[in-house]
């Protein structure tokens, strides 16, 4: 079933805020999407994503399918690395040499930037296939795919709930992801607004794949199906070689020995993933910067902590989360966040 689709007019406060802050040659406006119905609104995407939408619902899956899905900034990029290692035999020789997106492409990472305008411009730009089309490049991935998708449950391709291929969900606490998404925002996607601002539309859930709530609740939902996975950041930071025991056991492989469990973890650790040009997305930002959607300096794994929070939140702003937080807990059930 193809969604619906509404334009973000404006009119009112958050609307403004987001189109006047985050538009730009690279993203012309937003919709609201969705299947739901009653008082669902929809979740927020750039207006590029009409011209896929179709696209994505009715895209051919398959079973042996591994999806790592998530809202923006909760650890996905560390969780596929992992995911892409556990099942690939842990062959860190191709995990290197090979880039992350190449190998584990994220399915929506055309409509998150329309090149067309920039392509007119300079038609020879080096742009690489999953980027210029990531959902063709999806479709017709050679060998077994590792998909990354940040889509809530609702807008995935229809055969996810038919042919039932392994997901994997990664949560974080919204304090740190909300940080985290502002750098991130920033450094690669052109937002040109303030940081109070940025957590006004995030708490207002008028943000790219908001409302974060709906989102993670979607998924937890589901979390005792058999094809999904529930994860968090916080448990791959307090012990990662538990949430490795539990992929391991979900991609259903040979448990690790120690040696192996330990190259993993190290291969996993921040530092060793910030040094990797395979994980660390600095290719992203060179083309980002090539293509001026980008000025500033930063890296994509920034700080990689729980908690992270407290030095960029004033205590005005953290009483405002911790009220959200704490509403939202008990109206969804999710309660994997007791304090952060
Ligand atoms: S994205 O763009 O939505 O795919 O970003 P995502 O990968 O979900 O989130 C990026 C944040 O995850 C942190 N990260 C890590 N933390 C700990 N260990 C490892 N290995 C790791 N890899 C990525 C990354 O630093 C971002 O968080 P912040 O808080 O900004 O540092």
């Amino acid at each position: 079933m193809a969604p619906t689709i509404e334009d973000v007019t404006g009119g009112n406060k958050l609307d403004d805020l987001l189109l006047k802050d985050f538009t730009s040659m690279f993203r012309s406006g937003y919709v609201r999407a969705g299947k739901g119905s009653g008082s669902q609104k929809g979740f927020i995407l750039p207006a590029y994503y009409k011209k896929f939408a179709e696209r994505i619902s009715k895209m051919e899956v398959r079973e042996d399918d591994v999806w790592v899905v998530s809202y923006p900034k909760t650890g996905t990029t560390w969780s596929q690395e992992m995911v892409w290692l556990i099942a690939n035999e842990l062959n860190f020789d191709e995990a290197k040499s090979v880039i992350l997106p190449e190998r584990f492409p994220f399915l929506e990472h055309s409509p998150l930037f329309c090149y067309d305008e920039f392509l007119k411009e300079r038609p020879d730009f080096p742009l690489p296939d999953f980027v210029r089309d990531s959902v063709k490049y999806v479709d017709e991935f050679k060998t077994q795919r590792f998909i990354k998708t940040h889509l809530p449950w609702p807008l995935l391709p229809d055969q996810i709930h038919t042919k039932k291929p392994k997901v994997i969900y990664v949560a974080r606490n919204p304090k740190d992801t909300c940080v985290s998404y502002f750098h991130h925002c920033q450094l690669m996607e052109g937002y040109n607004g303030s940081f109070q601002d940025f957590c006004e539309l995030f708490l207002g859930d008028n943000l790219n794949f908001s409302p974060f709530w709906e989102h993670v609740k979607s998924f937890w939902d589901h979390r005792d199906e058999k094809n999904i996975l529930f994860l968090t950041y916080e448990d791959m930071k307090k012990d990662l070689a538990s949430v490795i025991r539990e992929v391991v056991s979900f991609l259903g492989k040979e448990a690790l020995n120690p040696d192996d469990m330990a190259s993993l973890c190290t291969h996993l650790s921040f530092e060793s993933m910030k040094n990797n040009k395979s994980t660390n997305y600095e290719f992203a930002i060179e083309v980002n910067r090539a293509a001026n959607l980008i000025e500033r300096n930063g890296s994509f794994l920034r700080q990689g902590k729980v908690g992270g929070w407290k030095s960029a939140m004033g205590p005005e702003l953290c009483d405002k989360f911790d009220q959200w937080v704490e509403k939202n807990q008990s109206e969804t059930g999710i309660n994997v966040w007791k304090t952060i």
